[in-house]
């Protein structure tokens, strides 16, 4: 029987519904302000998010969908980590303005963990910035130092599915993976949680009901509240109605 000692988060769709109404918008400014014509609709950008990394997902677009594509100034590498600078800057923003609240259930388990004294880290492929600028407008400043570890973007080399940045996380926490659970939403996200060997939990979104969770431990709508449960989709949750360190720590004994 193994004890809770900490909760690796991810962010983006995990948190907060970060993708279709913060990142794609502000990828969209960017273009915009480049005199690009690209636009990525919300369809198209489901299929792109297979892609981790904003500037890997833009790399991607141009060789798949613009062929013979030439910059308007200096390589392609620059130009494609200029035009993501500028994303990052309409994406913290968007954040400021307050446009994106975190998902149900969120904050509450956060506070449990908090309370119970679990620690907390993030293993995320998005920025750094993009990070702090979510936590400080969603929980407030203070919130930055409740994380022992911020494990974020070009931190590690690859990006998920690799499980490099949680294996990054795991260093800095100085923890074995059997004492953590990782929560994730995505397939991409599993794979590198389980690549880890951290047990992992999903919280699915709408651009990943239909992904393969194939290896983790509970796969559940959305972290849920008590009067406003989750549904289970996969997996064991025991009755429980929101996720929980109780919860968490019956699934590490599982
Ligand atoms: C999130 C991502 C990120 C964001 C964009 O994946 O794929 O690329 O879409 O962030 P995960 P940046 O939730 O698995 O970490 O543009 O800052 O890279
Ligand atoms: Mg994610």
């Amino acid at each position: 029987m193994s004890g809770l000692e900490a909760i690796i988060f991810d962010v983006d769709g995990t948190l907060a519904d970060t993708e279709r109404d913060g990142h794609r918008v502000a990828f969209n400014c960017a273009f915009n302000d480049e005199g690009l014509d690209w636009n990525w609709a919300p369809e198209l950008y489901g299929k792109l998010l297979q892609i981790t990394g904003g500037k890997e997902r833009i790399q991607f677009y141009i060789n798949n969908y613009c062929p013979g594509f030439v910059p308007s100034s200096g390589e392609l590498k620059s130009f494609v980590a200029e035009l993501h600078a500028s994303k990052t800057h309409y994406y913290v923003q968007l954040l400021k303005e307050g446009k994106i609240p975190l998902r149900v259930g969120v904050k509450r388990l956060i506070d449990d963990a908090r309370k119970q004294g679990v620690r907390l880290a993030i293993a995320t492929t998005t920025t750094r910035e993009n990070v702090t600028a979510l936590l400080e407008s969603t929980l407030g400043a203070d919130s930055l130092s409740w994380f022992e570890v911020i494990a974020a973007g070009d931190i590690v080399p690859l990006k998920k599915p690799d499980p490099a940045i949680y294996r990054y996380v795991l260093e800095q926490l100085n923890l074995e993976p059997h004492v953590c659970l990782a929560v994730e939403d995505s397939a991409n996200g599993v794979k590198s949680s389980l690549g880890a060997n951290i047990k992992t939990v999903v919280t699915v979104n709408a651009y990943t009901e239909n992904d393969d969770f194939s290896g983790a431990s509970l796969v559940i709508s959305d972290m849920g509240e008590e009067a406003d449960p989750f549904k289970l989709l996969d997996g064991y949750a025991k009755g429980a109605r929101c996720l929980d360190v109780s919860l968490l720590q019956e699934i590490m004994n599982q």
